[in-house]
């Protein structure tokens, strides 16, 4: 099985963590977002020019919550998705939302923070992450402070696609200096220190703390 994509890009960072659940052996093609992504060669791997991307036995998909369920189907141990079908379609649902959602607003942070400055030695664009802190964020946040439960994960004791791709949104945002407030949001800021704390997730932040090096340089 062939992962492409860099482990610090969240959406990549899911795959892992979810391999690493199940204890999946993949061969890794770190290959960083840019101009490379749009080349033919990986536009025939994913035509829409996004990582992550998945080679698996001649099997080739792209998007991280397909190649998750894929998984789930394909190594069913742990389970990544609760069971009774009202919750598996509000794992799906929240896994979505953190794509669509809170994607862009954690990955403003992370460009504007961290990337931008270390690595492109780009000036941040204050406005954007203005606009994303006072604008963008808030109305997610709150969302998701309904959501998420008092102890546990987001469907009891074991994580699931949903917990996966909440917490790799925030773990890139936290890159980039940003952190939940717990003053305004108690309940989300509680439960990413937890999910962030698992141990699989802690192991997932020593496996990408040399690339991060290397990006600050
Ligand atoms: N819905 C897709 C989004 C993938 C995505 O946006 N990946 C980013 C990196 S995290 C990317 O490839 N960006 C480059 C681009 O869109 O040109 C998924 O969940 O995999």
């Amino acid at each position: 099985m062939k992962l492409h994509g860099a482990i610090i890009s969240p959406n990549v960072r899911k795959v892992v963590i979810a391999c690493m659940v199940k204890g999946i052996d993949f061969e890794s093609n770190m290959i960083i977002p840019g101009p490379v992504l749009k080349e033919p060669e990986f536009l025939k791997i994913n035509p829409l020019g996004q990582i992550p991307a998945l080679e698996d036995e001649g099997l080739i998909i792209g998007d991280s919550n397909v190649i998750l369920q894929y998984l789930d189907e394909k190594y069913p141990e742990p389970p990544l998705l609760p069971s009774s079908p009202e919750e598996r379609a509000k794992c799906r649902w929240l896994a979505e939302y953190a794509g669509a959602a809170l994607f862009p607003c954690c990955g403003t942070m992370f460009r504007e923070f961290f990337v931008n400055p270390s690595y492109f030695k780009q000036p941040t664009n204050q406005k954007a992450v203005d606009e994303t802190v006072k604008e963008k964020f808030p109305p997610v946040l709150d969302y998701l402070e309904a959501q998420t439960p008092g102890n546990d994960y987001l469907f009891g004791e074991h994580i699931t696609i949903a917990d996966i791709s909440i917490i790799s949104m925030f773990i890139t945002a936290s890159y980039g200096g940003f952190s939940v407030d717990p003053n305004r949001w108690p309940t989300l800021a509680a439960y990413v220190g937890r999910v962030r704390s698992h141990p699989l997730i802690a192991k997932c932040l020593e496996r990408e703390k040399e690339m991060i090096k290397m990006i600050i340089g």
